[in-house]
């Protein structure tokens, strides 16, 4: 099986909304650089299709999720516009199992690239931070992939949505910003920004060197999603998330079928 194959066959069950059975079970020998030249071609497919990248996103960044996959290193996928949520609504339609994690997004105004670069060079490039949700998707059945099959589905991307106030990159010590979500008024998860690698900043830092390494960039005006803050849940229609970022806002994402 080609790689452009496994690629069309993810594309259509991200596109239809229907569970995939991992394809490390039923494809011998795949690498985790075959994982990225499959996501590659993945989203070549919506780029022909008229979508655009507008940022990346980092995942697996929390020790609990490196270790719930068996793995010690953060992965990345590509976020594009037909991701973006433009109100704090998501429909259900088209999602198979979403979950949704609560992260700090920064948004750029340089161009960031090469192996060497630095948490200081992070912070000169950025614009503005802001609190964010990413709704994952995994196409596998239960959620259940390794390393190989997780990047090959695009990190389990699926929407997101930033909150409408950005903050300057210097206001808040993103390690210590706390975040409480609620679903319906009761407390789910909390947590705080050091959950990120220890430091949101370096998950861009970790996002740049990885994208080195295939001759990419953060390029002015893109978003990165820098990862989960919290342990990602589980919603159903006619849920009420609340995510609160102290002292950054609260962001109220309601779900319908
Ligand atoms: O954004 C994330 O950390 C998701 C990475 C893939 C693992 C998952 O689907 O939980
Ligand atoms: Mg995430």
């Amino acid at each position: 099986m080609s790689l452009d194959a496994i690629a069309e066959e993810i594309h259509r069950h991200q596109v239809n909304a229907q569970a995939l059975e991992k394809i490390t079970e039923r494809y011998e020998g795949l690498t985790v650089a075959d994982a990225y030249a499959i996501q590659q071609r993945l989203i070549h497919r919506y780029l022909a299709a008229g979508d655009a990248l507008i940022g990346w996103k980092m995942g697996l960044t929390s020790k609990a999720k490196q270790q719930s996959v068996g793995v010690e290193e953060a992965i990345y996928g590509h976020l594009l516009k037909s991701m973006e949520l433009s109100s704090p609504e998501l429909s259900l339609s088209g999602l198979i199992h979403p979950r949704i994690e609560p992260e700090i997004a920064f948004v750029f105004k340089r161009r960031l690239a090469g192996e060497d670069v630095t948490a200081r060079d992070v912070w000169l490039a950025t614009e503005c931070v802001v609190p964010a949700v990413e709704v994952i998707d995994s196409r596998y059945r239960n959620f259940s992939f390794t390393l190989v099959d997780v990047i090959a589905d695009n990190a389990s991307s699926a929407k997101f949505y930033l909150f409408p106030q950005a903050y300057s990159p210097y206001q808040f010590a993103l390690n210590q910003v706390g975040v409480v979500m609620t679903r319906n008024g009761a407390v789910e998860q909390t947590g705080a920004g050091a959950a990120v690698l220890g430091h949101p900043v370096l998950s861009v830092v970790e996002q740049v060197r990885m994208l080195s390494r295939i001759g990419r960039a953060i390029e002015p005006g893109m978003v990165v999603l820098t990862g989960g803050i919290t342990e990602a849940i589980h919603v159903h229609d006619g849920d009420d998330i609340s995510v609160a970022f102290d002292g950054m806002g609260e962001i109220h994402l309601m779900i319908h079928a």
